[in-house]
């Protein structure tokens, strides 16, 4: 049977849990867009865009942007017409506010998340990948102190965030060690296992 109810998934893990390394293929296997706040931020600040200038110095220092500016910018992304087969939100929400935003977003369309797949991690693990990126990429937010620093904010900030969801009871958890392949096959066994079939 053919799927074509609006699929709508959440990508959630500490940073350098490989959020946005499977957000990619797993938006193409559902074929809905992938949505990362951290790229668009990344985006405006290479532009030097208003909302660029705003982000850049909050996100250098590894520190969440505040809810208003985020919320608005995916009321705003979710309101274009790419999103109509669903969407997969990588990096976002990462707060309780945000949670409550987008919850009241969805509901104006009587709509809700169907599920959250959140990517279990090794600390120190993720750490070294993401100290191995900054030697390949030159992030300005992938110093070890910065790193150490966003690992904090992921625990107080955005853990209660899968709480909320998890007593929604629509947490799928992962295992999010090993490669890359082998990660991508769990979340889809993982996702197929709660009813929700890829479309591609
Ligand atoms: P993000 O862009 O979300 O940064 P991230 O947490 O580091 O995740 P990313 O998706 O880039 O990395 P991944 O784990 O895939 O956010 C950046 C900043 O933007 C935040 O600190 C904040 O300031 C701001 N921001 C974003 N969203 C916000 C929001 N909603 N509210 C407020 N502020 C917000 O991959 C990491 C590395 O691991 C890669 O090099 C990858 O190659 C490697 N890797 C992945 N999987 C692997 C595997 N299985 N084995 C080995 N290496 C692997």
């Amino acid at each position: 049977m053919t799927n074509t109810a609006p699929i709508r998934l959440l990508i959630v893990g500490a940073p350098g849990a490989g959020k946005g390394t499977q957000a990619t293929g797993l938006a193409e296997a559902y074929g809905v867009p992938a949505i990362s706040t951290g790229d668009i931020f990344r985006e405006n600040i290479k532009n030097g865009t208003e909302l660029g200038k705003r982000v850049q110095e909050i996100t250098a220092q590894g520190q969440l942007v505040p809810d208003s500016l985020t919320n608005d910018l995916i009321s705003d992304r979710l309101s274009q017409a790419d999103v109509a087969p669903g969407f997969l939100l990588d990096g976002y929400p990462r707060t309780v506010g945000q949670v409550e935003f987008l919850t009241s977003v969805l509901e104006q369309d009587g709509a809700a998340i169907d599920a959250v797949v959140q990517l279990v991690t090794d600390t120190d693990a993720v750490v070294e990948r993401l100290l191995k990126r900054a030697q390949e990429q030159g992030r300005v937010d992938d110093t070890e102190e910065i790193i150490r620093h966003r690992q904090e904010v992921y625990l107080q900030e955005t853990a209660p965030v899968i709480d909320v969801y998890a007593s929604r009871g629509v947490v799928v958890e992962v295992d999010g060690m090993g490669t890359v392949e082998e990660v991508a096959t769990r979340i889809l066994d993982a996702l197929k296992a709660k009813g929700l079939e890829p479309r591609n």
